[in-house]
């Protein structure tokens, strides 16, 4: 009998869930950032090991913030921890253990692994310290596992530790697919991630993008998207001198969708002003972030 389920990772702000989720299927679909809060809704990438199929579901970084787009973020983790099989949390090896008693809180000790991230970033002796105050709450995990997603360490432990908590069910999607978000929404991230890496403070966190259109073509896809901020003054650094900055973006997502795709990309972006967008439910729900 085949084993199939859903693996929410949950975990604070820039704790490496994306990364690990890119790393497993060994592709860039996920938004990584080395700036917080860089995923704002659920996506969902799934794994196949031995006779299993995660269903991994990544999920923006617990934290509390007055903004409504960050109140968003907070109920997308806070659907993945009532909706799976099996939690991740994740927190970096150097992270507060404090940390981790907040999420026993809010996940109401629901099963879990603990998984401690970024073990490359810290010595063997800190690293074995830092794993003896967590023991103090072994009956509240199920297992600790210490992994390195930049040096690929433990991954093959966790999954194989993962498929132990998964229900027996037939496959859940065909064993082909490596996410079941739409084309649209990983080229909006895509797009979202250039945007984190070329641009400084709040812009990144006060623009969104709209992919408004997308024609196939035999050897070339046609994306037209639209980067959506919320003050003029934001468009004007968008765009750039001499549309300078715009051009970097477009050059630097285009690269990164074509890395996804066997075809060339051209891309097409256009900076609009939405004013206060993120602050703003009627407009967040314009943009598919849908409160329930
Ligand atoms: N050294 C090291 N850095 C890592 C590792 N995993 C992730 N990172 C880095 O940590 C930063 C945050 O990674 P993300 O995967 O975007 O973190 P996240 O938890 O998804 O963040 P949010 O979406 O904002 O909640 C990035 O700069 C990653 O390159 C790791 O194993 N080792
Ligand atoms: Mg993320």
């Amino acid at each position: 009998m085949n084993k199939a389920g859903f693996v929410s990772i949950i975990g604070r702000p820039n704790s490496g869930k994306s990364t690990l989720l890119n790393t497993l299927i060994n592709e860039q679909i996920a938004l990584v950032s080395h700036k917080v809060n860089a995923t704002r809704k659920r996506m969902n990438i799934i794994v196949m090991h031995n006779n299993a199929q995660i269903v991994f579901i990544d999920t923006p970084g617990i934290h509390h913030k007055e903004k409504i787009l960050n109140q968003f973020m907070l109920q997308e983790s806070i659907k993945a921890i009532n909706d799976c099989d099996l939690i991740i949390f994740l927190a970096p090896i150097t992270d507060n253990v404090d940390n981790y008693i907040n999420f026993l809180n809010l996940s109401k000790n629901k099963k879990h692994l603990l998984v401690l991230s970024k073990m490359d970033t810290l010595n063997r002796e800190k690293s074995i310290n830092k794993i003896i105050q967590y023991e103090k709450y072994k009956d509240k995990y199920l297992t600790l596992i210490p992994i390195s997603s930049a040096k690929h360490i433990n991954l093959k432990v966790l999954l194989d530790e993962i498929i132990k908590y998964l229900p027996e069910s037939p496959y859940l999607y065909d064993t082909e697919v490596i996410s079941t978000q739409n084309i649209r929404e990983i080229y909006k991230e895509k797009i979202r991630e250039a945007l984190f890496d070329n641009l400084n403070q709040e812009i990144p966190y006060q623009s969104d993008v709209i992919i408004k259109k997308i024609q196939e073509k035999k050897t070339i896809d046609k994306i037209y998207a639209e980067i959506v901020v919320e003050k003029d003054s934001q468009r004007v650094i968008v765009i750039g001198k001499n549309g300078k900055s715009i051009k970097n973006i477009g050059i630097h997502a285009r690269k990164k969708i074509e890395q996804l795709s066997d075809k060339k990309i051209l891309l097409k972006l256009e900076v609009i002003t939405k004013k206060g967008w993120s602050k703003n439910k009627k407009q967040l729900k314009e943009m598919g972030y849908d409160f329930s």
